[in-house]
């Protein structure tokens, strides 16, 4: 029996809505012998992926005609892109009606960032906020997008929701068109219905022309930030993101378990595929990342694992870096110990438990990982971040 229920545990898994599923064995099962011949696999095992259902047409019909009739229309697409597998899909439709399209957690680069038909998260309110229709795809309006509420989200626009799931729709947004279906048939069946529509919209709308203006504007703001902050001590948030999206592989992970760090890394990390980044999520813990950052080295293999930690997160689970330690899990915890549950923002030391005096990079030096504490100091051609290993202090 305990096969088939595996099976079956995983395949809850990831079937949507996906989460997590609990197998309980009870010991008088867990501890018989012999019983093999009882087990069951179930008649058929799908591949994942295999077992796809598409929308009903008139709701294609629907959503194409809302779409249609916007002035300032915008997608906002979410895991379920990434669960789907329809990134491909998502560009082909965005290309096709030049619609904007801001994804978000793993859907975050099923279309290029630096597009001009890609709405980034940290400058998204100007465009969520002010759309008139709203094609929501694989996408929750959990707490981090303020539930589907004004003003982040426009209250007068019309809502189209695509999920797998029924249950999600009309949830946190009043959804005129519902399209309950799979998001690679769904984005399919948007496509071949846009086209045989003759979809002809023009590509250079005055709202793609504010898109383009307010991504040039926030990317010189958060430059100048950075670089009028670049040399302070203790150093900048807004340079340990910068620094560190600039110094990881293309094809790293990244797991962000900071509240503090989650908003800078946001402002500076452009994703280069869907799943690149895995973040709190909607329950917004605090303590996940170790665990996080141990499943994505199992998942991916020899490819870097870069988990952003805050003292708090790694007061909770920095215990089983001491687990990746003994698995061999290559794995870098950047640490930002700012002696604070995440209130202090911009300084190392808040005002209320005084100087910061522990020092990770020392116990976890203990355990057998190896480990730098990060300072700036001065050299000859201007000051320096430099690593400096664990017996140099
Ligand atoms: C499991 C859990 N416990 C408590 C909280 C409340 N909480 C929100 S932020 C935070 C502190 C985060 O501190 P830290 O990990 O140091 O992050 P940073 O200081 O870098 O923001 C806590 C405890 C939570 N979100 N989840
Ligand atoms: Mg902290």
């Amino acid at each position: 029996m305990i096969e088939i229920n595996l099976r079956q545990a995983f395949r809850d898994a990831t079937s949507p809505p996906q989460g997590v599923a609990l197998v309980e064995i009870p010991t008088n099962i867990l501890y018989r012998g012999r019983l093999e011949s009882d087990q069951r696999r179930g008649v058929k095992v799908y591949a994942s992926g295999e077992l796809r259902s598409g929308a009903d047409p008139y709701s294609i019909d629907q959503a194409l005609g809302i779409l249609r009739a916007a002035e300032r229309p915008l997608i906002a697409a979410g895991d379920g892109i990434f669960w789907s597998g329809a990134a491909a899909e998502l560009r082909e439709f965005v290309e096709l009606t030049k619609i904007p399209v801001y994804a978000r957690r793993s859907g975050q680069r099923a279309v290029a960032e630096d597009r001009p038909l890609a709405i980034r998260g940290p400058w998204k309110k100007s465009f969520t906020g002010r759309a008139d229709a709203v094609l929501a795809i694989g996408f929750r309006f959990w707490s981090g997008e303020k539930f589907g509420e004004a003003p982040t989200w426009s209250a007068s626009a019309r809502y189209i929701q695509a999920d797998p799931t029924p249950t999600r729709i009309g949830l946190h947004v009043p959804a005129e068109a519902a399209l309950v279906g799979d998001a690679k048939l769904v984005l399919r069946q948007l496509s071949d219905a846009a086209r045989s529509n003759d979809w002809n919209r023009p590509g250079q709308s005055d709202w793609l022309r504010q898109v383009a203006e307010v991504r040039a504007n926030f990317d010189r703001v958060i430059a100048e930030q950075e670089h009028e902050h670049h040399h302070d001590t203790p150093i900048h948030p807004a340079r340990v993101a910068r620094e560190l999206c600039e110094a990881i592989d293309q094809d790293a992970t990244i797991v962000i378990d900071s509240f503090t760090m989650s908003g800078w890394m946001s402002q500076w990390f452009n994703a280069r595929f869907p799943g690149q980044i895995l973040d709190a999520g909607p329950l917004a813990p605090v303590g996940h990342g170790v665990g996080m950052a141990i499943g994505a080295q199992l998942a991916r293999p020899r490819k870097q694992v870069v988990l952003i930690i805050g003292d708090g997160g790694l007061g909770i689970s920095g215990f089983d870096l001491e687990t990746a330690r003994r698995y061999g899990l290559p794995i870098v915890a950047v640490v930002w110990n700012n002696g604070s549950w995440g209130r202090a923002s911009t300084k190392c030391h808040s005002s209320k438990v005084g100087p910061i005096r522990s020092r990770y990079y020392q116990t976890n030096a203990t355990i057998g990982c190896s480990s730098s504490w990060i300072v700036t100091v001065s050299t000859s051609s201007g000051p320096r971040s430099f690593v400096l290993p664990s017996n140099v202090h």
